[in-house]
């Protein structure tokens, strides 16, 4: 199972980490100490030589109750952080709902757009379709990050979250994003309580049904708060754990602010002979991907 990307197939045959880099003033996990795009870009180095398989890097925070940013000054935050990270030998990813960001990100090479809005953006499907072969991670959000904490109501949350994953890739599919290119992401905290990212946690082996593999962001987030008791920089243990619960149950992809505490609990986890590749979602041609094996390699 590869994710296809725009200069690497990434294979998924072990689980992969996705490093966090927010260029911002105000993201929950580190309240702007990496804001300027040196401080960002040293980040980037420490995360790629702590082991990070890939780098995703954000110019807007998503926290609840955030203020939106607009295009211009997130393209002046994340493009000379960018442009440096393309250099760094990893796949890059950026993390924006805006195509205007996406299509000059794309323009740079970057070889993912991670969206936390699935692509709903006008014009941001077809922005991707057009790109020959850029990865791109559609995310379930419920509302948006100004409203989306306000008593989030589901039936079925598992349900819901798959049902909308699997729309939002048939759509990305039926207007020409080919499946290898997609990869999915339950969205833990956005629009969320407790109660529906730990059903999303427990019963997560549902959502392979749609086909995809899947990526999860459980790293410091507030039910890991809720749950010990502790704070935003506290939460190192809690968030092992759920990577560790979300591997177990078939995710191949965990963002992470932790890097090297991650790769190390992913190495136990494999001399421990606990990650088999998941059943579902099923393997495709790694020729169309690439012809990589073991680390991701450029295509
Ligand atoms: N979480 C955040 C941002 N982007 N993207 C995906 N695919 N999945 C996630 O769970 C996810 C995401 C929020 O975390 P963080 O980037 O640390 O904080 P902030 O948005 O405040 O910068």
């Amino acid at each position: 199972m590869f994710w296809q990307t725009t200069r690497f197939g990434i294979d998924l045959a072990r689980p992969r980490v996705m490093g966090i880099v927010n260029v911002t003033p105000d993201s929950f996990a580190h309240g702007g100490a990496r804001c300027g795009a040196g401080a960002a870009l040293a980040h980037c180095e420490r995360l790629v030589k702590e082991g990070a398989d890939i780098l995703d890097i954000g110019g807007e925070s998503s926290r609840p109750g955030a203020a939106r940013v607009s295009a211009a000054d997130e393209l002046a935050r994340v493009l000379p952080v960018l442009r440096g990270a393309l250099a760094l030998g990893v796949p890059v990813s950026v993390d924006s709902c805006k195509p205007q960001v996406m299509r000059e990100a794309l323009d740079l090479g970057v070889d993912i757009v991670n969206d936390i809005q699935a692509l709903q953006a006008p014009g941001a499907i077809d922005l991707i379709a057009a790109h020959r072969s850029c990865g791109v991670c559609l995310m379930h959000m419920r509302g948006d990050p100004r409203t989306m904490q306000a008593a989030p109501q589901y039936v079925d949350v598992v349900a819901e979250v798959g049902a909308f994953l699997s729309e939002r890739t048939a759509a990305a599919i039926a207007r020409g994003v080919t499946p290898e290119r997609i990869v999915l992401d339950p969205g833990i905290g956005f629009g969320k309580r407790s109660e529906h990212n730990l059903a999303l946690l427990a019963r997560q082996r549902e959502l392979l049904a749609v086909d995809r593999p899947l990526l999860v962001g459980w790293s410091r987030k507030s039910t890991l708060g809720e749950l010990t008791g502790r704070a935003v920089q506290d939460r190192l243990a809690a968030s092992l754990a759920a990577a560790l619960a979300a591997v177990l149950r078939g995710a191949r992809i965990l963002r992470v602010h932790d890097v090297a505490a991650t790769v190390d609990a992913l190495r136990i986890w494999r001399a421990a002979g606990l990650d088999s590749p998941s059943p579902s979602p099923a393997s495709h041609n790694p020729t169309e991907a690439s012809a990589a094996l073991g680390n991701s390699r450029p295509t």
